[in-house]
């Protein structure tokens, strides 16, 4: 039995990219390995957010991780600030990083471009990534394609502290889906779909109403061409939308390809949309149901005890390691 470890962050309203590229993979893995999913607040406040809001979306994250079927018995499902082992492991590997690895991180260019004042959390917030991981001794990461990186580095800190202070971290290993692991934008193929673009044109959250979903769908960038075929390079929009199709319906791509043969974008988007919604209104419902049951405070509490326990065994050997007096 493995360990498994994956966060999402309550930075907005969760996408069908965060299902696809992550949250569906960590309901497979569950049945054999010890997992733990977090909701890393930490994380999200690397950007600005209103404190009502991050409330509030931290809570809708731990009740999707539910409703799209992590059983709390078998998995602890916890928000990370509620086991404060994560920040001081954070802040200790944060001094085992160099600058120039945090400078090559492309998610800090991306987020940061453009913008006249960056804070420095959002910076150094891949050593928190890997204090996340490495203190659970996580084997396997499940991850979209954008964090391939963070989870190198995570490699990289955990081999730094084996060299330096005797053996002792897992290297972990990063669990990437074939497809599905880059859902791109709605409105542009070259970008992925993030829940914190401006325009919600650009993703479909996973609390949208069926009907916004399907307008989102309908108006989905395509290309001036008329054949579903699956070509990444040449026909982004359109393979991206294949993608999403045979993630929600289970076909192969190249299934996909054969059954809207012939026809048009207009078809093939509407089949979409109910391939979509047949994943997402069930995950709706259970979500309405968690959150009126009030059994979600009794779930975060007695995981994040679980976890504090694990994190806390790590923590130590680790300060003992580096010199800190015992307490
Ligand atoms: N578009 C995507 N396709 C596939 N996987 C994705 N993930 C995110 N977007 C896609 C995966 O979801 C997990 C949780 O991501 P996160 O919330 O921790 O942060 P993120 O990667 O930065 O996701 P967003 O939606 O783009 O959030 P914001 O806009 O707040 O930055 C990760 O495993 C991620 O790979």
């Amino acid at each position: 039995m493995k360990t498994v470890l994956s966060g999402i962050q309550p930075s907005g309203q969760l996408t069908l990219g965060n299902y696809i590229g992550a949250m569906k993979n960590f309901v497979a893995l569950q049945h054999e390995h010890q997992c733990y999913f977090m909701v890393v607040d930490l994380h999200a406040i690397t950007v600005q957010q209103e404190p009502a809001k991050l409330r509030e979306q931290s809570e809708a994250v731990a009740a999707l991780y539910l409703a799209a079927g992590i059983d709390p018995v078998k998995s602890s499902v916890f928000i990370q600030s509620h086991v404060p082992q994560h920040a001081e492991l954070g802040w200790i590997l944060t001094t085992l990083t160099n600058m120039g690895e945090l400078e090559r991180m492309t998610q800090f260019k991306d987020k940061s471009e453009g913008k006249e004042s960056v804070g420095a959390g959002l910076f150094v917030y891949p050593a928190l990534m890997a204090a996340d991981i490495l203190i659970y001794n996580a084997d396997l990461v499940p991850v979209g394609e954008d964090q391939k990186q963070h989870l190198e580095l995570t490699r990289d800190l955990a081999g730094r502290f084996n060299h330096r202070f005797g053996e002792f971290f897992t290297i972990p290993e990063p669990y990437i889906p074939e497809v599905g692991a880059r859902i791109m934008s709605l409105d542009d193929g070259s970008k992925k779909m993030s829940k914190s673009n401006p325009n919600p044109g650009s993703y479909i959250a996973l609390l949208d109403e069926p009907s916004v979903i399907r307008k989102k769908i309908s108006r989905a960038t395509t290309d001036s061409g008329s054949d579903v075929r699956y070509d990444p390079a040449n026909k982004p929009e359109v393979s991206n939308l294949m993608s999403i199709y045979s993630q929600c319906s289970g076909l192969s791509l190249s299934e996909v390809e054969r059954r809207f043969e012939g026809q048009m974008y207009g078809a093939f988007k509407k089949e979409l949309a109910e391939a979509v919604l047949s994943v997402i209104e069930p995950l709706q419902q259970r979500y309405r149901d968690i959150r009126e049951s009030g059994e979600l405070t009794r779930v975060l509490s007695q995981s994040a005890e679980r976890a504090q326990e694990a994190a806390e065994r790590t923590l130590t050997e680790v300060r003992h390691r580096m010199g800190f007096l015992p307490r």
